[in-house]
């Protein structure tokens, strides 16, 4: 009888207690007391993308993200929140801690090209508090970005430039010159205001720059225009490149990425304008732009041409490194 009890309460152990303990310690392992958990599903954006695609976050107050995918590979990053996970699989489920220092609005995309309509998938999370949890601190004014400042119209018609260089213009010569450059290729904001042929117009009625061919001209303005991006910078702008633009404006940069082939382009605002993503190499198009532009329409995106926002996901540091790599499509270094 004793017997029977005691293998009675074994089993009771080993099939009953141990479980539900082991069920237990998970439960709590995966909800922390206080937690937040939020399953969110990343599909193709044919079929919805990420659901949901609004998360709404406390300041101070840490969230668990659970991920999964039905379909596909996909990535997430997370730019304001320093988070970037490369791979989401199906049927595995991609766990992030995560505990929102200062309220604001933090957007998250997909980082895998997972279909033709990859970059729809985006999302925002809404963290609503206070800094820190203490006072509250008044959030930055973003300053309008350069574009606004200048008046600029980036949907504008744009002539293409006859202005333009024989050879490709190399930066490294145009250093090597030892030419000191004029005030408004000086200063990068100014020269952000400038088309590099304007600037070249402008250097070339310079009675100082008369001693200089035109090829030596070109030259300098290459260096002007890439001399102030460090190449760390330029190595970040590349990785993102070959990660977020490639696949519409093409390795190389001329616009033929099989991802862009059945967009509109700037033929959207004008049937005179090219169709497609921009062709960085075409030198009649690229010169007459300034950087001011190209950032413009990077941050902002196109209207309904075809050309997504980045303002929500680059910084303006990496806004301006990526115009630099882009003026490395027609500049030499
Ligand atoms: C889904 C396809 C697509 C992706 C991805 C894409 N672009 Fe574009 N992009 C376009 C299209 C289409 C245009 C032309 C229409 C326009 O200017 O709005 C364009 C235009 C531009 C222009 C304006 C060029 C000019 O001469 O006015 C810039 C700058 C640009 N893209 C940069 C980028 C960068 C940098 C990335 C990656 C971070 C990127 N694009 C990703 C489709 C894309
Ligand atoms: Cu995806």
């Amino acid at each position: 009888m004793k017997r029977e009890w005691f293998a009675l309460s074994v089993v009771l152990v080993v099939a009953v207690l141990f479980p539900a303990m082991l069920f237990g310690y998970q439960a709590w392992r995966s909800r922390a007391p206080g937690m937040q958990v939020i399953d969110v599903v990343a599909r193709l954006p044919e079929e919805g993308g990420f659901v949901p695609d609004r998360l709404r976050l406390v300041a101070g107050e840490p969230a668990r993200l659970r991920l999964t995918s039905p379909d596909v590979v996909h990535g997430l990053t997370i730019p304001g929140l320093g988070i970037d996970i490369e791979t989401i699989e199906p049927g595995r489920v991609v766990t992030i801690d995560l505990t929102p220092a200062a309220p604001g609005r933090y957007a998250f995309a997909c980082t895998r090209w997972c279909g033709v309509d990859h970059w729809r998938m985006r999302g925002v999370i809404e963290v609503t508090g206070v800094a820190g949890g203490g006072t509250a601190s008044a959030m930055p004014t973003a300053e309008p970005p350069l574009y606004q400042q200048l008046g600029l119209d980036i949907d504008a018609m744009r002539h293409e430039t006859h202005v333009m260089p024989e050879v490709q213009p190399s930066a490294a010569r145009g250093a090597a010159l030892e030419v000191s450059l004029p005030p408004d290729l000086a200063a990068a904001n100014r020269r952000r205001a400038l088309a590099p042929t304007d600037a070249f117009a402008q250097s070339r009625a310079e009675a100082a720059m008369t001693s200089l061919s035109d090829r030596d001209l070109w030259d300098l303005v290459a260096w002007a225009w890439l001399r102030d991006t460090q190449p760390e910078a330029l190595e970040r702008a590349e990785r993102l490149y070959a990660r977020d633009c490639a696949a519409c404006h093409g390795p190389e940069g001329r616009g033929d990425g099989s991802a862009g082939q059945d967009l509109p382009g700037m033929q959207k605002m004008d049937p005179a304008m090219p169709a497609g993503p921009a062709d960085f190499t075409a030198a009649a198009r690229m010169l007459g732009a300034s950087d001011a532009l190209l950032q413009g329409k990077l941050l902002r995106g196109g209207m309904g041409t075809g050309m997504p926002e980045f303002g929500s996901l680059y910084t303006s540091e990496e806004q301006w490194a990526m115009v630099a790599y882009l003026r490395g499509f027609l500049f030499g270094r």
